[in-house]
């Protein structure tokens, strides 16, 4: 059984870990996931087979918008949760190589890790639909807060960010399952693992390949290892083993 005390020794021998996170690690810091207790799939404040389907996008974007505007004034005040933070002290210790995220909160960049592979994209960039002009962040936002729909300045196209939508290809596959193949330590934290292709990443790992996450879970990868319980629980202790006088 996979305990935080083996988790702990197991991050102390390896010196490529490689992270892949998914929206259960965000909970804490106040940002509902999809498949959790109050994720959106259970509240149905939004429904995400709309919400983040390209179809619909081009159909209807105002479905997408009024979520998206929600989401960012959220993510404008919420700060990274501890297991973020420890990541990225991972990383700056040399034991952590990178961090490939299926979030779009930038919550590891604001905790400091430098090396995140964002799968699903981000809101840091937007893309017209219509004419491909592209717009920067703060530009973006200053439309989707102002506008229902943010339009073009050049062609009145629909602006989208830069986020994967089902039916749309993920973003630096090539170099996630890369890091990957790298791994002497593969940790999987707040995934359900059942989004795809980026579920598939545990599975080419060289080294043990460890789940957190509490809750029903995708198709079991093989010989991978599970504690199920709070994340952020699961690090803190993790954390005090390693640096007991942290
Ligand atoms: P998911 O399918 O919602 O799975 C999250 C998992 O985390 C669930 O199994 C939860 O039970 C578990 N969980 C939540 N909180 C905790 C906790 N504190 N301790 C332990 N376990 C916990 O999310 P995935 O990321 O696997 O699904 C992929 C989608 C969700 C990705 O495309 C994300 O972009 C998308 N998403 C991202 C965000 C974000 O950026 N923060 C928010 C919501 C959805
Ligand atoms: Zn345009």
């Amino acid at each position: 059984m996979m305990n935080t005390q083996k988790l702990a020794g197991l991050i102390q021998k390896s010196h490529h870990i490689v992270a892949l996170t998914g929206a259960g690690i965000s909970t804490a810091a106040g940002i509902p996931d999809f498949r959790g207790p109050n994720g959106l799939y259970v509240t149905h404040r939004y429904d995400p087979e709309k919400t983040f389907d390209i179809d619909w996008f081009d159909t209807d974007p105002r479905i997408f918008f009024a979520f998206a505007r929600d989401f960012l004034t959220t993510v404008d005040r919420v700060q990274p949760t501890q297991t973020h933070v420890f990541l990225a002290e991972l990383e700056q210790q040399g034991l952590l190589q990178s961090v490939i995220t299926q979030n779009i909160d930038g919550l590891h960049q604001k905790a400091g890790s430098r090396n995140v592979i964002e799968v699903h994209g981000s809101f840091q960039r937007g893309h017209c639909r219509g004419c491909g002009h592209g717009y920067s962040y703060d530009k973006l936002k200053h439309k989707i807060l102002a506008e229902e729909v943010p339009h073009c300045d050049c062609c009145n196209g629909v602006i989208k960010p830069d986020i994967v939508f089902y039916g749309e290809a993920v973003q630096g596959m090539d170099e996630a399952e890369s890091e990957a193949r790298h791994a002497d330590l593969f940790l999987a934290i707040g995934t359900s693992l059942t989004v795809y292709p980026a579920a598939m990443l545990p599975q080419f790992s060289s080294g043990p390949v460890v789940s957190i996450n509490r809750g029903t879970m995708g198709e079991v990868v093989r010989g991978m290892e599970s504690i199920e319980r709070n994340i952020d629980e699961v690090f803190a202790e993790v954390r005090s083993i390693l640096s007991p006088s942290l």
